[in-house]
This record gives structure tokens, sequence and C-alpha cells, in this order.
């Protein structure tokens, strides 16, 4: 079977090849043409994984590699994630996040409209929640423009799948963290500012808001529900998400215990990381998932926060030279 990934390079593309090539498939990775190699999430899997380059803001490229692959199973993958920059960068973020997934499925409706779809949907969605827990049916209410391109990328899901009979799933998934998340997100942030502080590399660390709270789990656990929402019979929506919600409060002070540290003497707060709109509290209902897919988290917050302080003591020791 040949699965195409596009956003490889990223922390659920890298873990999602892990995943589709353990299971036997032929994994094709779509990257952009950059003036330096950003390959670090996939160097171990080099060998084993074919790398094709293609842009989601470019049509007729991602024409090309669907045309030139021919997969079975395309996961849509690749997005301007970071919801600050979204700010900063509103008509990028509409092109990449939004329009790149019609891209994506223009691409297959030309090629071969029974190549399945994933879309890489996200609770950032529900933005200003209208109801605690969130599930498949709660309505959206966005809350920046990147989660407003990610409502457009799942309505046009919807409607391809509805106009034109295609496979095309929408799985909306609530945060998911790793050793491999980028440091501007705020679990990497926080494990590896403490790290820094552990090791006397850094005195404090500058936060935003520690009010707001996520229902935070573990990337590896959650590209495997990527995976099963494409084998199922019906093309279907799902919610992937841990059902706890935790603090950006809690998340300090469970890295900063981990490593014996008191977070108050060490967080500063910082106005200007503070967004021009917040999301205040995630909180999934996975019930729909865990009937349909058989799907369930295996990592709790706590082991995932103790993951990703163990990996950054050791990245940062390596990286430093230190016993
Ligand atoms: P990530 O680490 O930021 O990776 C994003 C990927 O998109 C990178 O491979 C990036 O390539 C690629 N990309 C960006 N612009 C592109 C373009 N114009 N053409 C082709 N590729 C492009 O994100 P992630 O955490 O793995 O998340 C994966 C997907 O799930 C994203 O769509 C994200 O919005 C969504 N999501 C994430 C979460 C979460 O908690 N992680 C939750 C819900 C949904 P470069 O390496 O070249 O920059
Ligand atoms: O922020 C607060 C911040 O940037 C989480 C993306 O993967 O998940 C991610 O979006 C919370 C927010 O993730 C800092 O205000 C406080 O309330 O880690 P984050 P996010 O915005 O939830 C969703 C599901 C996606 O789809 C996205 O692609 O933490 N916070 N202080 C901070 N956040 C950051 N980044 N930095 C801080 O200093």
């Amino acid at each position: 079977m040949k699965a195409l990934i596009t956003g490889i390079t990223g922390q659920d593309g890298s873990y999602l090849a892990d995943f589709l090539l353990d299971k036997g498939c032929e994994v094709f990775g779509m990257v952009r043409r950059s003036s330096t190699e950003n390959f670090e999430r996939i160097n171990h899997l080099r060998d084993r994984i074919t790398l094709v380059q293609a842009d989601l803001m470019d049509q007729v490229s991602m024409i090309k590699v669907i045309d030139e692959i021919r997969p079975a199973e395309v996961y849509n993958l690749a997005a301007m994630s970071f919801v600050p920059t979204s700010w900063d960068q509103p008509v990028l973020t509409g092109e990449v996040t939004a329009l790149g997934a019609t891209r994506v499925l223009e691409a297959i409706k030309v090629v071969d409209p029974k190549i399945k779809f994933y879309q890489a949907s996200s609770s950032e969605m529900f933005g200003k929640v209208v109801e605690v827990p969130q599930t498949e049916k709660t309505p959206f209410y966005p809350r920046s423009p990147y989660g407003v391109a990610k409502v457009y990328a799942h309505w046009i899901t919807v409607n391809y799948r509805e106009s034109y009979n295609m496979f095309a799933v929408s799985g909306i998934l609530f945060n998911h963290e790793s050793p491999r998340r980028g440091l501007e997100f705020v679990t990497r942030k926080v494990t590896y500012g403490a790290a820094k502080i552990k090791l006397g590399l850094a005195s404090e660390l500058r936060m935003g808001n520690l009010d707001a709270s996520r229902d935070w789990g573990y990337a590896k656990d959650y590209v495997q529900a990527m995976w099963l929402m494409l084998q199922q019979e019906k093309p279907l929506d799902y919610v992937i998400s841990s059902e706890r919600t935790h603090t950006v409060r809690q998340l300090v002070e469970a890295a900063f215990s981990c490593l014996d540290l008191d977070w108050k003497k060490h967080i500063k707060i910082d106005r200007r990381l503070v967004r021009p709109a917040e999301v205040d509290q995630l909180l999934g209902n996975s019930a729909k998932a865990h009937k349909e897919l058989g799907w369930y988290p295996t990592t709790s917050f706590e082991e995932l926060v103790r993951i990703m302080v163990d990996a950054d003591m050791k990245l940062l020791k390596k990286q430093n030279n230190i016993a």
C-alpha cells in the first residue's frame, strides 16, 4: 500500500511515517524546497521513505506528485500550524492551511477520486467553546486566523466527500505533543526551558497566559487514529483527545517538579506572549473514536511531560557536552 504524507518533516508527519512503515506501507513524503534541508525529524528513516518535492501553494505540483505516485492514501498534515503566526501572516495561513487542503482534494479528484484522503483538522476550530466537552457535533467558533483556516479546510473535506463521493475524512485532533514538538509550542517550550534552567544554561523562562487549559495527548498515540480512520468502511470524522484538561500553569508545575525546580522562581510573565484572542479551555470527548475505531490514548499527561523533560535533558547535555 502506497501512502503520501504532506508535512512529513513536521512532528506528526514523522511519527505517521514511523507508524506506516511498521504496517508495511510504502511511504512517500512531500517536502517543499528550501535552501537548507530541514529533515531532523525524519533522518532516522531517510533510507526507508521516498521524498518528493511539491508545495501546498502550487496546484500543478500537487497534481504532479499524486499522479506520479498514485498512492492509495493521502494524509494532508502540512499547514502553517503555529497559532500566533497566523495573526501576523493571516493571508499566508489561509493560502496554506485552508486552500492547501482544497488543492490536495482537487489533485485527488483529477487524478483518481478513489484515493483516500485524511485532513488534519484541529480542536482550535472549537475556539470559544459553546459546549463542554467538545464532540463531533459541537459547533465551531474559531478564535484565530489559524482556527478559521482549519474550519474552511474541514468543511471543504466534508464537501468533497458529499459532492464527489470521495473517501475524505477529518480527524479533529486535540493538542498532541512529543519530544519532536516544535520549540515554540508551549509544552516543548516549557520542557526545554526547564531542562536549560536545570543545567544552568538559563535562569528564567518567559511565558504568556498560564490560565489557558488544553487537552494534551501524546503524538505517537494520535497518528494511529489517523490511519484507523482511513481503514473504516465509511468516511467519517472523529474527535481524538485524551479527555483530560490541564492549565498551562499545571504543565509548568509538572515539568519543573520533574527536575526538582520551583517554577515560581523562574517563570516571568511577558504580556507580548498573550494572544489577541485566546482559546480558554479545550476538553474533548472521544466516545465515537473509542466505539467505532477502538482507539484509546495510552500515555497520561504526567507520563508525557516526563518523556519530554527526559528527552530535552538528554538533548541539551549532548549539545553542550555535559556528562
Ligand atoms: P508542524 O510540526 O508544524 O508541521 C507542519 C508541516 O507542514 C511541516 O512539515 C511543514 O514543512 C509543512 N508545510 C508548511 N507549509 C507548507 C507548504 N506550503 N507546502 C508544503 N508543506 C508545508 O505540525 P504538526 O504538529 O506535525 O501538525 C500536523 C498537522 O496537524 C498540521 O496541519 C496541524 O495544523 C494539525 N494539527 C496539529 C495538532 C497538534 O497538536 N500538533 C492538533 C490538531 C491539528 P517545513 O518543515 O518545510 O516547514
Ligand atoms: O499554546 C498558552 C497559549 O502554542 C497552548 C497547535 O498545534 O494545538 C496547537 O495550538 C496554550 C495557549 O498550542 C505560552 O496562549 C502560554 O493557550 O502550544 P500552543 P495551541 O495554540 O493550542 C492545536 C490543537 C493546533 O491545531 C495547532 O496547530 O498555551 N501559552 N504561554 C503559550 N503558548 C506558547 N506557544 N508560548 C507561550 O509562551
